[in-house]
């Protein structure tokens, strides 16, 4: 066995199935249905060190997402909801950790392969670990350099868009390679028709005059839960924002200002794409407002965002 990624250092347990077993041991057979064929279903939470102890940030939605994600394959997680949650829970507990990223994943495990999942058990695992900025400390006051993709996203009519579903992160993966291979720090990828649909592994907000943008659910892009939450921070703070955008890559050269919006990558400035400066090249002024607030309300700072929080 490899040693273990410095990200997993100190992390004693997952949740496996039913079991909290040791690190080393949430293994699964090389003939997992989901390994050949991509079928699983996952997500991605943050929990934050908040006045208050450890607290999950919209947990219900995210939980809410990988149920949804898991129907079109037909995935029935053998768990409740509540099961997940107090899974998900005890592991961050036991594991003693303040912050840390979750990934709960359901997949098609070790049964007769070929297409047809339906004799392949359902899997279901949760784990956790610490895991700072995605795209590096420096990218959240700097802001990153960008790049269009030469790969499109797909549509939903060839995979639902709306699911995270583990095989079609192909997709995600050949966009990042490609631009961290031509020096850039991530991609930005284009719909099939041509349009934004978001990063890799972020949505996509543009300002412009004040006003904020991002491309609607049809472009092909995921319905992130920070998304959502931006959206509804930045209209609570008194901004206009056109949730149901179409953004056009012209579009993105000309923005006043451009941000990332991800669990992991929280809100990342954009300052570049294609090595076209974006506004002043810096943090702009909305995206830093909104960054702040963004951090106020995970850390817990913020009155009246109560319901987002799931207490460990
Ligand atoms: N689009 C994609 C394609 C995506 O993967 C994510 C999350 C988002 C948008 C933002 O969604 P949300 O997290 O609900 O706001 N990407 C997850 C995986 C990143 C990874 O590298 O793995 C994440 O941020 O957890």
């Amino acid at each position: 066995m490899s040693d273990r990624p410095e990200m997993y250092e100190g992390v004693d347990e997952v949740w496996l199935d039913g079991e909290f077993v040791d690190f080393e041991d949430a293994n699964v057979h090389v003939l997992t249905h989901a390994l050949h064929y991509g079928t699983g279903v996952f997500e991605g939470v943050r929990c934050y060190e908040t006045a208050d102890g450890p607290a999950i940030f919209r947990w219900d939605e995210h939980l809410q997402r990988l149920y949804d994600s898991a129907k079109p394959y037909d995935i029935e997680i053998p768990f409740d909801p509540e099961e997940l949650t107090e899974a998900t829970v005890e592991l961050i507990d036991r594991e003693g950790l303040a912050s840390c990223y979750i990934r709960p994943i359901a997949f098609y495990g070790y049964g007769p392969l070929g297409l047809n999942p339906a004799n392949s058990p359902v899997q279901v695992a949760v784990a956790v670990w610490p895991w700072g900025a995605y795209l590096g400390e420096e990218a959240l006051e700097e802001g990153v350099d960008v790049a269009i993709s030469s790969w499109r996203k797909y549509a939903s009519s060839q995979i639902p868009t709306n699911a995270k579903t583990t095989g079609a992160y192909v997709n995600s993966v050949l966009a990042s390679l490609e631009a961290k291979g031509n020096g850039y720090t991530e991609a930005i990828v284009l719909n099939k028709e041509g349009q934004v649909a978001e990063g890799p592994g972020e949505n996509l907000f543009l300002v412009r005059d004040g006003e904020i943008f991002t491309p609607g659910l049809a472009e092909s892009n995921l319905d992130g839960i920070t998304r959502r939450t931006v959206i509804q921070l930045a209209r609570d703070m008194g901004y206009t924002v056109y949730d149901q955008a179409t953004i056009s890559r012209g579009e993105l050269y000309t923005a006043d200002e451009l941000f990332f919006s991800g669990t992991a990558a929280e809100v990342t400035p954009i300052r570049s794409v294609d090595d076209n400066v974006v506004g002043e090249g810096t943090k702009g002024p909305v995206t830093d407002e909104i960054q702040t607030q963004f951090f106020d309300l995970v850390e817990g700072d913020l009155a009246g965002y109560d319901d987002w929080f799931t207490d460990v």
